[in-house]
């Protein structure tokens, strides 16, 4: 019987497991998707470099793994998290090393038009953190090109301090000149986010007219969130104006953003597990990509995000419902639509209701079921989970965080269910992505909810969506 905790749209390898998106870049006309992956299994360990293509963003064909680790070499305990870049035709991966307990930056490229990768035989093109800074770890690359210099920031935690985006500088991707830090937090700051002592996976990119940087925020061996902030970039330093959260829940995670031939800034993030280390393994496999997610500029300089339109390929069977009211004793049947697979639309209208929510996954005995509730009072929107699984391997914390809606607008959810994923884009800038692990096949249902007065939807459309199985080579 099929695993229906993998997903049929969303990005998976076909087993073991996978964690961030690395090398993201489009290449004559062919999205080309790098991940961390290890081939032996869904657990993390020596990471090789996976790699699939896609011509569309939706459909994806997974390839020979790109890079693996070298015995005896600078990566030889794994090909660690990177960028990839064009280097004058030459496409090129920068990624970082790690042999015990060192972390360093290499290179690699491709004569055949990404398919296999050529290590750089000088590797490692930064053997060490720069001298005199205390720091906790030193890895993941973003890099990008000024005139004729190429420049690189790499994620650190400076001891005592907070996270840092180290920055580079080098002629030709093979000597590496230390500046300073591009970028540094404060780990005792709380608002208006927290980012922890070190940072992931840093993305450094321009967006409009402003500069974004993003970075995954860790702290003691844990992963938390990725955080952005928009600012401006000058004298080779960023200052941040706006921060934020890129997801408000907790298992979108080490995301990384391209830019296509459209113009657009796309990312795509790691879809962590919500379950223990056995149950994966046994699964067999660990891990799921989220979708496109194309980002914008916000006129008040907060990050906007929407599903890539591409998206609508996946949508099958249609259901529409306009002027919907829902109430704490009634609410529409929506039974014909039940299912794992689906995409909606829901736009609020009124809402007089403390809470307001759709209701999916459910079991026709209310056994199980996840609920992506709304507050309008506070703006929070939260995925409940505490009934999700019969599992108590599951994790079931609730997970939200605040819509800022104006004065007038209403909420307008879209979201995609696919098995264990919840993936919830509000109003083209909140996203709150969360795994749920249902035990019981029959929990199908959707359904929607009011607490404590009357919601009104001005329209519901929900669609199947079709399967965007990955090819395997
Ligand atoms: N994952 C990679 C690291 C990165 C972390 C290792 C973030 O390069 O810091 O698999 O999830």
């Amino acid at each position: 019987m099929a695993d229906p905790h993998r997903t049929t749209y969303h990005f998976q390898p076909a087993a073991n497991w996978m964690n961030d998106p690395n090398g993201l870049i489009q290449w004559k006309g062919q999205y080309h998707l790098f991940y961390q992956y290890n081939p032996l299994g869904a657990f993390h360990h020596k990471i090789h470099c996976g790699h699939a293509v896609s011509t569309d963003l939706v459909h994806w064909t997974e390839l020979p793994v790109a890079l693996e680790p070298t015995p005896g070499g600078p990566d030889e305990d794994g090909c660690w998290s990177g960028c990839a870049v064009n280097d004058a035709g030459v496409p090129t991966l920068i990624y970082t090393g790690t042999q015990a307990s060192w972390q360093h930056a290499c290179i690699a490229t491709s004569v055949d038009d990404l398919l296999t990768w050529q290590k750089y035989p000088g590797n490692p093109v930064i053997a060490a953190p720069p001298a005199g800074l205390d720091l906790e770890g030193f890895r993941d690359h973003s890099a990008w090109k000024e005139g004729d210099t190429w420049y690189q920031v790499i994620g650190a935690g400076i001891k005592g301090v907070g996270g840092t985006a180290l920055l580079y500088r080098s002629p030709d991707l093979r000597t590496w000149e230390y500046l300073h830090p591009l970028c540094t937090g404060d780990k005792r700051r709380t608002e208006p986010i927290w980012t922890g002592s070190m940072w992931e996976c840093p993305d450094f990119f321009r967006l409009g007219d402003r500069q974004v940087l993003i970075v995954s925020v860790w702290d003691q061996e844990e992963l938390y969130y990725p955080a952005y902030a928009t600012g401006r970039y000058a004298g080779h330093r960023f200052m941040p104006e706006q921060e934020g959260m890129v997801d408000l829940g907790r298992s979108f995670y080490a995301p990384q953003s391209f830019a296509d031939d459209r113009g657009r800034r796309i990312m795509f993030g790691w879809l962590r597990e919500g379950r223990g280390g056995e149950a994966q393994r046994a699964a067999g496999w660990s891990g799921v990509m989220s979708l496109p997610r194309v980002l914008s500029l916000r006129p008040d300089g907060t990050l906007g995000m929407e599903p890539a339109p591409e998206l609508r390929v996946l949508r099958g069977k249609h259901h529409h419902w306009s002027a919907i009211d829902v109430t704490p004793d009634s609410s529409p049947p929506l039974e014909e639509v039940h299912g794992a697979h689906r995409e909606f639309v829901a736009e609020l209208d009124v809402c007089v209701a403390s809470v307001f929510g759709l209701r999916v996954r459910c079991a026709p005995d209310g056994a199980e079921e996840t609920l992506i509730v709304f507050s309008p009072a506070e703006r929070q929107l939260r995925i409940d989970r505490t009934h999700s699984s019969l599992s108590p391997d599951a994790d079931d914390a609730p997970r939200g965080g605040m819509v800022d809606l104006g004065e007038s607008e209403r909420l307008k959810l879209n979201v995609f269910l696919d098995g264990s994923v919840v993936e919830v884009f509000a109003n083209g800038r909140s996203c709150l992505t969360e795994r749920i692990y249902p035990t019981r096949s029959d929990s199908l249902g959707l359904g929607l909810l009011a607490r404590g007065g009357r919601a009104r939807l001005s329209a519901l459309d929900i669609w199947e969506m079709g399967e965007a199985r990955s090819c395997y080579k």
